[in-house]
């Protein structure tokens, strides 16, 4: 019986996961036309943290943390090859003109935070 349980726990701990790398949406989008937008890292969330732009267009993401805890210290774009410092309470810009189409994530060091940028047409 323990055995039994030991493994549901390991099997909705496991569902959980995938669920929160992989399958997750975040409800609110951000659309940026052109110009700056601000995000801010706070409580374990990107806000907003799914932000739409179009191809070719610079876009400006000025985070903003809030959480002190050192999960938060850092956001990297990984498919972009960004990684910025993310100090308490200072805004950082991070500058990006998309050039492919496609959808790029970006996290704290530890994939904990999550948000996504969408480039479309
Ligand atoms: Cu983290």
């Amino acid at each position: 019986m323990m055995m039994l349980i030991v493994n549901l726990a390991g099997l909705a701990l496991m569902a959980f996961i995938i669920w929160w790398f992989w399958l997750w949406t975040p409800r609110t989008a951000a659309r940026a036309e052109q110009g700056v937008v601000p995000v801010t890292v706070d409580d374990g969330v990107y806000d907003p943290a799914w932000i739409e732009t179009r191809r070719g267009q610079p876009i400006t993401l000025r985070f903003l943390r809030k959480d002190p805890s050192p999960c938060a210290q850092q956001v990297i774009f990984e498919d972009l090859g960004i990684t910025e410092e993310l100090p308490v309470g200072e805004p950082r810009d991070i500058r990006i003109v998309p050039e492919q189409t496609g959808t790029y994530r970006f996290t704290c060091q530890m994939q904990m935070y999550q948000g996504r940028l969408r480039v479309t047409d």
